[in-house]
């Protein structure tokens, strides 16, 4: 949408629907104030966060997917549609995060080495938070070092890994692997996810388990904290 489209569009007269698909059209053109607006304009309507996030952002980022994937898009276009998403969800952020539920345990999460999408484990981060998780998140493109020095600094219950591209995925397989030769691969819950995985492939690098979407990853993680409390 132009600026000038833009501006004779009266973000109060348009219905949540309609809202949505300009916050599509926005996020593809890499439009990050008008997100921020877009996104008051839907939280001072008392939509939920959560629902904002998933059928707003995170849906448009689904159709810039795959116009990059279709080559009609390029990665200055896609770096523009990220920042435009990431303006959205630090709006998003606080809201998410507000809980007054007990802390439920601890997650190092990051993406590995080689792998420079970070969205989606910030977004997992943000839902973690939410349901009373204390996530450290380390970022892109680390290597078993950066993940072993923030296990012993932090001493987390989870680790979680991202990974967007089918050339990094098996990089979390070194991770496990070096966390077997370490002796301490039982002492913690491992979660994989990144768009390019599956059951299938958690399982057989022996991951605990695959989360498809952040609200899985929460679902997940609670299950695996209480099978873990009752262990002892
Ligand atoms: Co990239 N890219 N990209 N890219 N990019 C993909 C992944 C791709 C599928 C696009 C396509 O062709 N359709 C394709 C990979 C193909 C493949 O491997 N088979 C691709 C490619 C090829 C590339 C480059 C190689 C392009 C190039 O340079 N020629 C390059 C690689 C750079 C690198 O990493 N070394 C590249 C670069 C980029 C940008 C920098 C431009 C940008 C990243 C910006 C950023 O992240 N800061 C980018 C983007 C934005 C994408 C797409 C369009 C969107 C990814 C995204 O943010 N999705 C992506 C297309 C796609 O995935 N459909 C694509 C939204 C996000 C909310 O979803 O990340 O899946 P997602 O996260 C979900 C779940 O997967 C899950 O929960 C999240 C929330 O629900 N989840 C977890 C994720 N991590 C988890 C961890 C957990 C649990 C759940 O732990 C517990």
């Amino acid at each position: 949408m132009s600026e000038d489209e833009q501006d004779e569009i009266i973000l109060e007269e348009l219905s949540l629907e309609e809202l949505y698909e300009l916050m599509h059209e926005d996020l593809y053109d890499g439009y990050a104030e008008e997100i921020e607006e877009e996104v008051h304009e839907a939280l001072g309507r008392g939509v939920q966060p959560y629902d904002i996030l998933t059928y707003g952002l995170v849906a448009g980022m689904d159709i810039v997917g795959v116009d990059f994937r279709d080559g009609i898009l390029f990665v200055p276009e896609v770096l523009m549609a990220a920042k435009a998403m990431k303006a959205g969800m630090a709006i998003l952020r606080p809201l998410l995060a507000e809980t007054g539920a007990p802390k439920m345990g601890t997650m190092v999460i990051g993406t590995v080495k080689g792998d420079i999408h970070d969205i989606g484990q910030n977004l997992v981060s943000m839902m973690m938070e939410g349901a009373g998780f204390e996530v450290i998140n380390i970022g892109i493109n680390n290597s078993v070092e950066d993940y072993f020095a923030a296990i012993k600094e932090h001493n987390p219950d989870i680790l979680g890994m991202s990974a967007l591209l089918t050339t990094t995925m098996p990089y979390m397989r070194v991770v496990i692997n070096a966390l077997k030769e370490e002796g301490t691969r039982d002492d913690i819950i491992v979660l994989v996810g990144g768009a390019p995985l599956n059951e299938a492939f958690a399982e057989d690098i022996e991951a605990d388990a695959y989360c498809r979407d952040a609200a899985v990853a929460v679902e997940t993680a609670k299950k695996f904290m209480a099978i873990r409390k009752t262990k002892g």
